[in-house]
């Protein structure tokens, strides 16, 4: 089991089909654009409903803002990035870390999980950022902490965290 200790890592192991795991809608965007997130949940444990998702903010994503859910409680936990960002002008030198929505959602049922967040510069063109994901339910829980593995299924401990690819700046193109 290899863990995720960087935020970014090698931009290499992303033909990984991962239709039943946890991954982004949209699994790519632009360096220093403003990204929405939207984690699709594909199971829970063993059939077990999930009753909580932790979703990790990865350095250099900064000033990010969970969507709430109907019937979920939402729990935002904020820190001290690890360098201070220009964000429009204003220094920013902390902000939201993880966040945790509680609730319910059936084996059964497919849902998805959303948030805005701000893309860096520090964020490299080409690299893919892991936004690690613990999924908690009342028998266990799926820890989406791990780098893909090229033809492992990604299940018995080697669950994959959602990637994002970073690309090309927008102003590049112009
Ligand atoms: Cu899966």
């Amino acid at each position: 089991m290899k863990l995720i200790t960087t935020a970014v890592a090698a931009f290499a192991l992303t033909s990984t089909a991962a239709f039943a795991h946890v991954t982004f809608e949209t699994p790519e965007a632009a360096q220093g654009s403003t990204y929405l997130g939207v984690l699709n949940i594909g199971h829970g444990c063993e059939g077990e409903p999930t009753l909580r998702l932790r979703v990790q903010i990865p350095e250099g994503v900064i000033a990010v803002k969970p969507v709430p859910k109907a019937g979920w409680d939402l729990e935002i936990v904020t820190g001290a990035y690890e360098t201070t960002y220009d964000y429009y002008g204003t220094p920013m030198s902390e902000g939201p870390k993880e966040l945790i929505w509680s609730g319910s959602l059936d084996d059964a049922h497919f849902d998805q999980f959303a948030f805005r967040g701000k893309l860096t510069d520090s964020l490299k063109t080409g690299t893919t950022v892991y936004f690690p994901v613990i999924q908690e339910c009342a028998n266990g829980s799926h820890n989406w902490v791990n780098e893909p593995v090229e033809g492992h299924d990604g299940h018995g401990g080697l669950e994959p965290a959602p990637g994002l690819n970073i690309t090309e700046p927008d102003h590049a193109h112009h």
